[in-house]
């Protein structure tokens, strides 16, 4: 591994996750949302073909996973039926798998999780943590495959009136923690955990850059042991839109803040995200690889760029 123990970030690659790449570097998850209204793309990716063709650019641009969901999980959001999720989700995650595509599937839901697993999906992107559908867990379990744990509350419909911390780091970690021992104690591999901070769910833009300053702290929950990797998931989410906001209050647009994004990649990356989840994926593919070797540098010390031994750029002449 690269510098970990030097930089005292969290390990960026995790060769011990079955059916995923393995890099050295934080890998590129690309977005396709099957939905009339996430808030990021919403509506742009109903029609399976589009969503097809979509996910397959991703892919060819640089995505190392990509992640199909059918359900918004946008601020306000109500639930949809089952049926319909699988009808949204099911035929993309089937093409891409059958491409060859490494893809997640991300629901709160067993059955879909069950059935895209089936249609070939490699992992399961759970925002609820498990929560929302108490069989997920036992679905993971019999399938041995990669699982997201993301922090999570409560349903979107009602998730801001919860966002309330004392201490929102110590918190999440502590309530993601617990999320992570219930779930292996449901029998799922903790080599197969990987965990999510939930920026946006049930967090003010406020909770969210104080979990993003500590990251290391969220992949170590605390405990002694190896961390777990960790995925980061910020592309065009509202807190950004905030930061980005005009003199007259007016937040920035969605689509205004994938320059943003790709900034919170390089940092996220550079303190030691195994993953980030974006909607657009070339620039943030060039900053996972920019961050990798800002790590390898900071590993390697002001003078171990020198001499033999050093890690310098081959054939480089500055
Ligand atoms: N956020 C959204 C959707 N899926 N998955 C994980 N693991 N973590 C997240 O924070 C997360 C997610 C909502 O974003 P979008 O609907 O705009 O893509």
């Amino acid at each position: 591994m690269t510098g970990e123990a030097e930089t005292g970030a969290a390990p960026q690659h995790s060769r011990w996750l079955r059916g995923l790449p393995s890099e050295p570097r934080s890998l590129v998850m690309g977005v396709v949302n099957v939905t009339p209204d996430s808030f990021s793309d919403g509506g742009s990716w109903l029609d399976p073909a589009g969503a097809v063709a979509h996910g397959r650019e991703l892919a060819a641009t640089g995505a190392d996973i990509v992640d199909v969901g059918g359900e918004s999980t946008r601020p306000g959001a109500r639930r949809i039926a089952e049926d319909e999720e699988l009808r949204r989700a099911l035929p993309v995650v089937t093409e891409l798998a059958a491409a060859g595509i490494c893809v997640s599937v991300d629901t709160m839901r067993a059955s879909v999780a069950e059935r895209a697993l089936q249609a070939g999906a490699r992992m399961v992107n759970d925002v609820s943590g498990g929560l929302a559908d108490p069989a997920m867990v036992a679905v993971i379990a019999a399938a041995g495959v990669p699982y997201v744990v993301t922090h999570w509350r409560g349903h979107s419909a009602d998730m801001y009136r919860k966002a309330v911390y004392g201490d929102v780091v110590a918190d999440v970690r502590a309530e993601l923690g617990r999320r992570v021992q219930d779930v292996i104690a449901g029998g799922v591999d903790p080599a197969q955990i990987i965990v999510d901070p939930g920026l946006g769910f049930a967090k003010l833009a406020e909770h969210n850059w104080a979990l993003l300053a500590s990251l290391p702290e969220i992949s170590g929950l605390g405990g002694r042991g190896s961390p777990f990797p960790l995925l980061v998931a910020a592309s065009r989410k509202r807190f950004i839109s905030r930061l980005l906001a005009g003199p007259d209050g007016e937040l920035r647009p969605v689509t205004g803040t994938d320059d943003a994004t790709v900034a919170l990649t390089a940092l996220t990356a550079a303190a030691g995200a195994w993953c980030v989840r974006v909607h657009e994926v070339p620039a943030n593919a060039d900053a996972v690889r920019v961050a990798a070797r800002w790590r390898q540098a900071v590993a390697l010390g002001a003078g171990g760029a020198g001499g033999a031994g050093g890690q310098g750029e081959v054939g480089g002449t500055r």
